[in-house]
């Protein structure tokens, strides 16, 4: 069901090892770029009219507006079960817990006397957030997406969210639900690439927003990739991915369930498991082969997403070529399943989550640890980072200088303007010297 890779007796090479060798899946955003600019340019000249004729045309819905009206977001809390209401809550609280944490203080450098410059964080003021339907229905990135938002002071957000035939023409309610539950009270029935042309254009109903977060479809990492630059946007989010370093101290019992877990997202989704230990690999297999067919989603998920290219168990010969794959693979999620986890995890370098031991599968991160799930995929864990109060917020640098502290550097300044053969640049400075530059004390 899941292939092996065997990686022992392999050589190491010092700049890490070549990512081709390990299982990843392709996902062809460029391909869909063409698809999607028409849509993009469709909604920004047409607006809500263009929304509603595809969501006629892609979602099977006939609606006369997009806009979530509030009665339908304070039934659909009113409706909400408790125990699934009691479980959001807590999640919300602790992922409060965890942002709060992660806001920023204006921070004041004295480069010289009379000289300063301050960092000041501003958030942005307006954003969108983006909540996938269809297949996944994740009130859980409602919250994801919604609290470091929030925490980072964000006036203005509204999220979109496809609609659905059997709701009406609405948003899943769970979805309007969590929204409803975080105060938030401006929703839209819009999904794929034209929910993120609304944002970034803007509609008769929907103000343009400055940035765009929040997982989706190839469609909607698409639109994102081509409205990026009028619109920030967080990492492009690709199929869920778990690594999971284990030696022979690991339980296959807990590690097959936690590959099977994120499987469950997506024909498409990889589960990957890399140890040193031929019994844990065998042992592994077995256990897949007895959990998964307990599972739900086996035939249309689980079953294709294991045996396809992009999982995989990785043979290594010791934890030290573990911690280069895993490196090597920067994966969305990686639990560490070793003697000593926390040291070991401590030396990881690219991951977008970190799990440790035993009792931190990444099933607790998705829902309620208080750690974000909005994580970067596709290898890109080795240069960004996952949704936190930091992608919401903007650091302005505030220059303040005297005319001492000028009058101090401006031999300096002159002086590389020059070597730029920008000698405006050196003017700006010499005006305000009676163009003589000060000697430098
Ligand atoms: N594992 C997904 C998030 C999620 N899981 C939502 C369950 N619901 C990507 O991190
Ligand atoms: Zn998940």
């Amino acid at each position: 069901m899941i292939s092996r890779i065997d990686l022992r007796g392999a050589a190491f090479p010092e700049g890490g090892i070549d990512r081709d060798l390990l299982p990843r899946a392709e996902l062809d955003v460029e391909a869909a770029l063409e698809k999607v600019r028409p849509i993009c340019d469709d909604v920004r000249h047409r607006g809500t009219a263009a929304l509603i004729d595809y969501a006629h045309r892609f979602d099977g819905v006939t609606m006369e507006r997009v806009r979530v009206p509030a009665e339908a977001l304070e039934s659909a809390l009113a409706e909400l079960d408790p125990a699934v209401r009691a479980a959001l809550e807590e999640a919300v609280r602790r992922a409060r817990l965890v942002h709060r944490d992660q806001r920023r203080t204006d921070h004041t450098t004295q480069v010289v006397p009379g000289g300063t410059v301050t960092e000041r964080w501003v958030p942005v003021d307006r954003v969108g957030l983006y909540v996938p339907g269809g297949r996944s229905v994740y009130p859980s990135s409602v919250v994801m997406n919604v609290v470091p938002a929030q925490e980072a002071g964000v006036a203005s957000m509204a999220v979109a969210s496809p609609p659905q035939a059997e709701f009406g023409g609405l948003p899943h309610p769970t979805i309007l639900a969590a929204c409803a539950l975080l105060g938030v009270d401006e929703v839209y029935a819009a999904g794929g690439a034209q929910a993120v042309a609304m944002f970034a254009y803007g509609t008769e109903d929907c103000r343009p927003v400055s940035m765009v977060t929040g997982p989706g479809n190839i469609w909607v990492a698409a639109a994102k990739r081509l409205l990026k630059g009028r619109i920030g946007i967080d990492a492009e989010a690709g199929p869920t991915e778990i690594a999971i370093l284990a030696d022979a101290t690991a339980d296959p019992v807990h590690v097959a369930a936690d590959l099977i877990s994120q499987a469950e997202h997506d024909p498409l989704a990889a589960s990957v498991l890399v140890t040193d230990s031929e019994e844990l690999a065998a042992a592994v297999e077995k256990e897949l082969e007895t959990q998964v067919g307990a599972t739900k989603h086996v035939a249309d998920r689980i079953g294709p997403a294991l045996a396809g290219r992009q999982s995989g168990i990785v043979l290594v010969d010791g934890l030290e070529q573990g911690l280069a794959v895993v490196d090597a693979y920067a994966a969305e999620h990686l639990e560490i399943q070793t003697e000593d986890a926390a040291a070991v995890a401590a030396r990881v370098r690219n991951a977008g989550a970190i799990f440790v031991g035993a009792y931190a599968p990444v099933s607790l991160g998705d829902y309620a640890a208080g750690s974000n799930h909005v994580l970067p995929t596709g290898g890109c864990a080795c240069h960004s980072s996952g949704l936190s109060v930091q992608s919401f917020l903007r650091g302005i640098h505030v220059v303040d200088y005297t005319r001492d502290a000028l009058a101090e550097i401006a031999g300096h300044v002159v002086t590389l303007a020059e070597a730029e053969d920008l000698p405006a640049h050196g003017a700006a400075v010499k005006a305000r010297f009676d163009w003589k530059v000060p000697p430098s004390k």
